[in-house]
């Protein structure tokens, strides 16, 4: 149990470890991540203005065995199977905006041309007029890239 005389001690950085998951604002712990699917469909930039509202990001997803069962679990519980959904997307947190053809999360770690999280062989292709925002794309449950201005449903993720 930590009490109040535990907390006195501790400052500066190591009060991120006590940060919540805000549970009042419909986030849930899918994972280990505290995250919320939000329903609506809007564009990248829309999607990264509701979740910083929050004090999110939009959502991480580096590792197809630790952040895509997370995904699918939250869609089940918000009614969505994603194996009976086609060409459907939700907006995740890279892009390549700032450097063609070079994806990065919003937290500045790399998301590689090659990395299983993609759906493959065929993204990122950039198609059509250019493509510079990532996107879980169902049924499959992996990432594509999508033009930024299209719309889809998003995920915010709070680190805590
Ligand atoms: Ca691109
Ligand atoms: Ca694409």
């Amino acid at each position: 149990m930590v009490t109040s005389s535990d907390l006195g001690v501790i400052s500066g950085s190591q009060l991120q470890c006590f940060k919540e998951c805000p549970f009042n604002k419909g986030y849930a712990i899918y994972g280990g991540h505290c995250i919320k699917l939000y329903m609506y469909f809007t564009s990248h930039a829309n999607a990264l203005g509701v979740c910083a509202a929050d004090g999110a990001h939009l959502y991480h997803f580096k590792s197809l065995t630790k952040d895509r069962q997370p995904v699918i679990d939250l869609l089940y519980d918000n009614g969505i199977d994603h194996a009976d959904v086609t060409l459907s997307f939700l907006w995740v947190g890279a892009t390549d905006i700032v450097s063609e053809g070079s994806f990065v999360w919003s937290d500045g770690s790399p998301l590689p041309v090659g990395s299983d999280v993609w759906v493959s062989p065929l993204e990122p292709n950039d198609a059509g007029t250019g493509e510079d925002c990532a996107r879980v794309i169902l049924p499959e449950v992996k990432i594509n890239d999508g033009p930024c201005s299209g719309g889809a449903r998003f995920v915010c993720q709070i680190d805590f």
